[in-house]
């Protein structure tokens, strides 16, 4: 996805991606539009990016900041999927890789405390943070990404 205003030296770069199934555009352009105001430089995937894709293009950008998105439910399940085979990448181990929005179809959208199931079972796949779909969440997620440190080789 192309178009929106990068910074010229960004403090972070993001790989940004919704999952495998999911559709929803909205949602990745917020996000990309986020990040930039916080002067992250951002690889957008884009909707429906393969587990493969997103692997790759991990590998190729080295990022300082995996962020998922999951808007139609299925996050829970294809969010561990692609989070378990980038984690045994060893350029990926100790990458911060988050996933926010709708992680499940019944909507409580990893908010704890209704959330709390789906949070633990996508941090023990390896995710280092887990978000809802709320404004608190969003607020959550910007002082995370304030406190993600650019690699030191960066
Ligand atoms: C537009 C839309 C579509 C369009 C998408 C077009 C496009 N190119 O984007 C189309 C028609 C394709 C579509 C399809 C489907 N949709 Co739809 N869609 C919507 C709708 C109306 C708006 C979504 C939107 O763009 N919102 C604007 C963006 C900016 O907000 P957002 O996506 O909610 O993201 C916010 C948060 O979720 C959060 N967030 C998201 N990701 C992340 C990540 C992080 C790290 C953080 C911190 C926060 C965060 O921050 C964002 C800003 O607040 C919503 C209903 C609604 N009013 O929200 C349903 C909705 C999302 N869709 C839904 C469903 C079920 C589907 C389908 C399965 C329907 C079907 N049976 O086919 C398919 C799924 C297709 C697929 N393969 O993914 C459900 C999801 C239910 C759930 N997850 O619990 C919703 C909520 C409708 C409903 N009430 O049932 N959809």
């Amino acid at each position: 996805m192309h178009g929106i205003e990068a910074p010229e030296s960004p403090r972070l770069t993001v790989v940004l991606a919704g999952t495998s199934s999911d559709s929803h555009t909205w949602n990745l352009i917020f996000l990309q539009l986020l990040l930039a105001e916080q002067g992250c430089g951002v690889v957008n995937l884009g909707p429906c990016p393969s587990d493969r894709m997103i692997v790759a293009e991990c590998l190729r950008v080295t990022p300082d900041l995996i962020v998922l998105s999951s808007v139609n439910g299925h996050g829970r399940v294809d969010g561990a999927r692609v989070v378990r085979l980038l984690r045994r990448l060893p350029a990926m181990e100790v990458v911060p890789i988050v996933i926010g929005g709708k992680l499940d179809i019944a909507g409580t959208a990893g908010t704890p405390p209704a959330g709390q199931v789906e949070a633990d079972g996508l941090t023990a796949a390896g995710f280092t943070a887990v978000f809802g779909d709320q404004d608190e969440d969003v607020r959550r997620f910007t002082r995370f990404v304030a406190s993600v440190p650019a690699r030191a080789c960066a």
